[in-house]
């Protein structure tokens, strides 16, 4: 395995997310619809397995309608865009809904859910859009802090205002260099020109009309097309493998997934 996690950071993180998966009523388990498999950690349905959960991918916006779709068939799953703010109701429905059919209604209180996922896959801007303010922390921390507080959503719903970050769960080089490639993954983890190139086979193979404005199909031909040069005149490689995650991750080479149905 190439990437190292901490043994004690991840059993601090996990301990953390058991305690506040006690106060809730469901857990929303938040995915990226780029790649639905592989950002989730299934150790999450271990850790909450007398909860409810409900698995909602965000970034529809930057995925392949068709693989999403194709997906989605059957299952009790959502996707969306939470940089759109006009889906809010929907995602509500979703979750009350959700809890709904799995538990009878207290009428007591409101339904308490909790946030959980990896880094970067819009946890803090799933709560920031739900609670129509700013009001989730950016900046990752491990686990959940000590300061738990409730965010009212509606009438029905409240929520923990601190999401629970699980890490990813790798299982082996292919799995880790689609999550770097999506930003799930730090950048200094994996070789940034290893991750492009493998990026750049992927789309030649998958979506080849992404790759149409480069003279070629390898990182020098990126290069030379995004004008990443050295001072030197050299090409610079490291350069171009930076310019084209940026530009895969922003969407500008399209709606693309690296995974899922087709
Ligand atoms: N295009 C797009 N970007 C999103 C979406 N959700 C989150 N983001 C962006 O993804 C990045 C990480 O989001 P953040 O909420 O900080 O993730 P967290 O680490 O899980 O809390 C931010 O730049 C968000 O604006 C989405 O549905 N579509
Ligand atoms: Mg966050």
């Amino acid at each position: 395995m190439d990437i190292h996690w901490y043994p004690g950071h991840m059993a601090k993180t996990r301990r953390l997310i058991s305690e506040s998966l006690k106060l809730v009523d469901g857990v929303i388990h938040l995915a990226d619809a780029r790649l639905p498999k592989s950002s989730q950690n299934p150790l999450l349905y271990e850790l909450a397995k007398n909860k409810p959960t409900l698995l909602v991918l965000a970034k529809a916006d930057l995925a392949d309608p068709g693989r999403t779709r194709a997906w989605l068939k059957g299952g009790d799953t959502i996707a969306l865009s939470l940089r759109d703010n006009r889906i809010k109701p929907e995602l509500l429905a979703f979750i009350t809904e959700g809890l709904e059919k799995t538990q009878r209604r207290r009428f007591i209180r409101p339904w308490r859910v909790m946030v959980v996922g990896i880094p970067n896959v819009g946890k803090s801007t799933l709560i920031n859009l739900l609670a129509g303010r700013r009001s989730a922390k950016v900046g990752d921390r491990p686990g959940i802090t000590r300061s738990r507080q409730w965010i009212k959503i509606s009438a029905e719903l409240e929520m923990l205002d601190t999401p629970g970050i699980l890490w990813p769960k790798v299982e082996d080089r292919s799995v880790s260099v689609k999550l770097a490639a999506a930003g799930c993954i730090r950048d200094e983890i994996l070789p940034i020109a290893e991750v492009a190139t493998w990026l750049l086979g992927f789309l030649s193979r998958e979506y080849p009309l992404a790759l149409e404005r480069f003279s070629g199909r390898d990182l020098a031909a990126v290069a030379k097309s995004m004008g990443a040069v050295s001072k030197g005149g050299d090409l610079d490689l490291e350069k171009a493998a930076i310019l084209l995650l940026r530009d895969f991750r922003s969407g500008r080479l399209g709606r693309i997934s690296l995974e899922g149905g087709k």
